[in-house]
């Protein structure tokens, strides 16, 4: 399919400065270069023209921890359209940006999947939840509210536009989860969302439980995204991240994955999510973002046997 790059210079709902340079990052390290290597049609539709600079929310927020809820509002209206042109078009590619941004493309996909009259499914492959509401978050950084936004859970309204077709949430799957804070933890599991923390794939490796979400994807005749957070990743591989989690996804863990959600064929669009250059080592977490997404767009790294199912 054709690919479409999308960069998104989101850094306001990150606790520190630096994810605004991920997609130029993402282009140095050569990722159209690298998608159309592997034989696909890519389009890199630059940069999204940010939100103008908001001096004063429209309306306080009682937690007094949040920090730009207007410009986190601005993005998600931007990326929702965006995301909702670009999915009829092809297999768009998020360049973020802090994962805030995934509010926006998880709104406008919902409406996507919605007109095509399919069911909307998320990978979430992440250390965090990012399940927090406007009223939980404690840190007030706003990354940390994407998937509870999208997934329509209350105390939004008022503050941000309602996402106009909801993700499921028992559709959406978390893998490699370490760290929840405590009212996450009571959300997520209230609200039904499948969570393969990284003790599940201690246990039972990445394999077992992928293929279980795959299937159930697959019988849907569902619509995919994948929301790729680099601190999913060990801090070992990729330290190019404000939020490292030791114990993260290995290097073999990460590749096994996007090779297997190549194989299955049914993703449909892919976040890039929570880069942040100004911490990276000389581009390497760029550098293994990208190839992870070659995976993904079907490089083989070590050649795997295609499994039947
Ligand atoms: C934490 C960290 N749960 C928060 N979240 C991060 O601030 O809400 N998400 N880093 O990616
Ligand atoms: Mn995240
Ligand atoms: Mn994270
Ligand atoms: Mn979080």
């Amino acid at each position: 399919p054709r690919c479409i790059l999308i960069g998104a210079r989101v850094q306001e709902g990150a606790g520190r400065l630096g994810c605004d340079m991920g997609p130029s990052a993402y282009r140095a390290a050569g990722l159209a270069e690298t998608l159309s290597g592997l034989g696909h049609d890519i389009v890199d539709a630059g940069d999204l023209a940010p939100p103008p600079p908001v001096a004063a929310p429209a309306r306080a927020h009682p937690n007094g921890a949040l920090r730009h809820l207007p410009t986190f509002a601005a993005w998600t209206e931007i990326l929702a359209a965006a995301a909702f042109a670009a999915s009829g078009e092809g297999l768009p590619i998020f360049l973020g940006g802090d994962h805030s941004l995934s509010a926006g493309t998880l709104s406008g996909l919902g409406c996507r999947a919605a007109a095509e009259g399919r069911p909307l499914f998320v990978l979430w492959l992440d250390a965090h939840a990012d399940f927090h509401t406007l009223a939980t978050t404690t840190s007030g950084n706003l990354h940390g509210v994407p998937l509870a936004y999208a997934t329509g859970m209350p105390g939004f309204s008022g503050y941000l536009p309602a996402p106009p077709a909801p993700v499921d949430p028992a559709h959406v799957c978390l893998m490699g989860t370490r760290s929840l804070d405590p009212a996450e933890r009571t959300a997520v599991r209230a609200a039904g969302v499948l969570v393969h923390d990284m003790r599940t794939i201690d246990e039972a490796g990445v394999v077992a439980p992928l293929r279980a979400f795959l299937g159930r994807v697959a019988a849907a005749g569902g619509r995919l995204h994948v929301s790729l957070d680099v601190d999913f990743l060990d801090p070992g591989i990729a330290p190019g991240v404000g939020t490292t989690v030791p114990g993260g996804a290995t290097f073999r863990e990460a590749h096994l994955i996007m090779e297997m959600l190549h194989d299955s064929g049914l993703v449909g669009s892919l976040d890039l999510v929570e880069l942040n250059p100004f911490l990276d080592e000389r581009g390497r977490t760029a550098h293994l973002m990208v190839d992870l997404a070659a995976s993904l767009m079907g490089r083989r790294v070590l050649d795997r046997p295609t499994q039947s199912n």
